[in-house]
């Protein structure tokens, strides 16, 4: 009998193991099963945000734009599931919750870093806990590893993987469709609000006659031209200065001044162009460009800044370049838009010109001295304090091409009319260093040319097609496409700044041992992608004193040239009484990110 029991027992415990064997085994079954993302077509346009939870100007969505779920906790059990999900830029992650108690918080195992979480990307540090029912989404407008854990089962292994991907392919320069013409002067423009590349006039030849009174838009998503049915208003449709400027929350292509081809006269017209109604609106002669009262000069570099256009120097045709600076405002009276700033420290036209931050760049730009030359004329304009600053020289001479802000860089983009040139090299000026790299970190395009539309979402493509050849005569048609590869965006710039606000609440239990995590965020101009996490220790004791070490480090990708560290030191005085738990609650403010300058080449 007592043997009998034992073996009984023996057999019991066997079956038990057995049991708890095959369960965890079916269990991992299920889940190898669905480690495939489900993905579904998504029901509703999709909106993109970044990281900090702002849109996303940058991410339009494809027309592919998925949705991808994640169950919380299914079973009961402290895992999210699929644990890992692999998907694109602009698919969005919807996290759905089979138990109560958990959360989706961004960040390595138990280290917030408040890039998102659950349930509306706010407070992520404190680490809120949701119930069965609840949904969270999150869109995904970059490219990178996105690591997230339950705040409250995260020591229990509870954590996930998203792993977003592309954004563009394929990587760095390739051909793109031809322009339906060729086309010499015209001006590039990237209009954020629907993601597409705008080319507004320029001219099919150098002959009278030829100029291109027209709009083309290029579609990334569907990778194709189309000329719009408008007409601009007039024939002088080459060298304008344009660039996107918004009127009560309504965005446009502004377009300053113009020549016809074959004439020695330039309009001081303003018009503005909608992308979205295909049509077009010329301003009172009140608001003519002052800085052709002449009526014989070319706008010379131009620029975005605060929703103002700045116009840099000019080109009194054939005679000489001019310096004057001037802003325009188009939300201001007729007849009170425009406002004449500093001079340049030299006449400059066709000049490549840029914003970064709060500084308007010069890099490079054409002269006239019995004919065009191009120059390194290189200097900085600050737009607020109204003064000029010098700057390195670029490495080389040039003019007849754009500057463009890219990932807090500026860009100089081939262009020159003396051999060497027309050129095909990208140089690029780095504020912080004060200095330039040659084909760095964008390579140089395929195809030499000047006088070309040119222009970036500031983060991840840039575009250029037509121009003039390397003969420096014949015009083109050809497009070339800049794509960056997937997570090497981001170069933060020198006006990165970390701010850490730890601000503990008073009361805590002096034998509680909380983890805070502050996430100070690095955001950096034009690129927010650059994010610092930090984790700060903390150890209570009776007597009520506690510090907050932070260590900030920024993942920044591929071509980061700068490794902000930041070093976010919290002091707290509790009071006297300490009972319950801490909370630190560090909201990243999110910078807005400039939009890239638009607008171009001509004469
Ligand atoms: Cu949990």
């Amino acid at each position: 009998m007592k043997k009998l029991s034992t073996a009984g027992r023996f057999i019991f415990w066997l079956a038990i193991i057995f049991t708890i064997t095959f369960l965890v085994r079916a269990e991992s079954g299920d889940r190898r099963a669905s480690t495939h993302p489900q993905k579904e077509l998504a029901v509703a346009p999709i909106t993109i945000f970044d990281e900090n939870g702002q849109p996303d100007v940058n991410g339009v969505p494809s027309a592919t734009s998925t949705i991808v779920d994640v169950t919380v906790a299914p079973g009961g059990s402290f895992v999210f599931d699929p644990s890992t999900v692999n998907i694109s830029v602009g698919d969005t992650v919807r996290w759905t919750w089979a138990g109560s108690g958990h959360s989706v918080t961004s960040g390595q195992p138990c280290q917030a870093d408040s890039q998102y979480c659950s349930p509306n990307d706010m407070n992520c540090a404190s680490g809120i806990l949701s119930n069965t029912g609840t949904i969270y989404t999150h869109t995904f407008g970059r490219s990178g590893t996105y690591s997230y854990f339950c705040a409250s089962h995260c020591f229990l292994g509870m954590t996930g993987t998203v792993n977003v991907s592309g954004g563009c392919a394929p990587s760095g320069w390739s051909a793109g469709p031809n322009l339906p013409t060729v086309l010499v002067r015209a001006v590039g423009v990237w209009f954020p609000a629907d993601g597409n590349f705008y080319s507004m006039g320029g001219r099919t030849a150098d002959t009278v006659g030829s100029d291109f009174q027209h709009v083309l838009r290029y579609t990334p998503s569907s990778n194709s031209w189309t000329q719009t049915g408008v007409t601009l208003p007039d024939n002088q449709m080459n060298n304008m200065a344009c660039g996107v400027l918004a009127v009560s929350g309504t965005p446009y292509i502004y377009c300053v001044g113009g020549s016809a081809a074959g004439q020695t006269t330039a309009t001081a017209r303003v018009f503005f162009y909608n992308p979205a109604t295909d049509a077009v609106t010329t301003l009172t002669a009140g608001d003519n460009w002052p800085g052709d009262a002449a009526g014989t000069i070319l706008p010379g570099g131009f620029t975005i800044y605060n929703n103002k256009l700045y116009i840099l120097g000019g080109f009194n045709i054939n005679v000489a370049s001019t310096n004057q600076i001037w802003q325009f405002d188009p939300t201001l009276a007729v007849g009170s838009k425009w406002l004449q700033r500093v001079n340049a420290p030299e006449g400059i036209m066709y000049a490549p010109t840029c914003t970064i931050g709060n500084t308007i760049y010069v890099g490079g730009a054409s002269d006239y001295s019995g004919g065009v030359i191009d120059t390194t004329n290189s200097f900085s304009f600050n737009p607020m304090a109204n003064t000029i600053g010098t700057i390195a020289a670029i490495p080389r001479a040039t003019g007849e091409t754009r500057a463009l802000n890219f990932n807090g860089k500026m860009l100089v983009m081939g262009g020159g009319r003396t051999a060497p040139n027309p050129s095909m090299e990208v140089d690029a000026y780095n504020p912080g260093t004060n200095t330039w790299t040659m084909n760095t970190p964008v390579p140089a395009f395929t195809t030499a040319r000047r006088n070309f539309p040119t222009d970036t979402d500031g983060t991840t493509r840039i575009w250029l097609g037509g121009g003039y050849a390397s003969d420096g005569i014949t015009p083109l048609n050809s497009m070339e496409i800049f794509c960056a590869a997937a997570g090497a965006t981001a170069t933060p710039t020198p006006t990165a700044t970390a701010t850490a606000t730890a601000t503990p609440t008073a009361t805590r239990t002096p034998t509680a041992t909380p983890t805070a995590s502050p996430s100070p965020t690095v955001t950096a101009s034009s690129t927010a992608i650059a994010t610092a996490t930090s984790t700060a220790t903390r150890t209570p004791t009776a007597t009520a004193t506690s510090t907050a070490v932070s260590t900030a480090t920024a993942t920044a990708a591929a071509t980061a040239t700068r490794t902000p560290t930041a070093t976010p030191t919290a002091t707290t005085t509790p009071a006297a009484t300490p009972t319950g738990t801490p909370g630190i609650t560090p909201r990243p403010a999110p910078t807005p990110r400039p939009r890239p300058t638009t607008p171009p080449p001509r004469p």
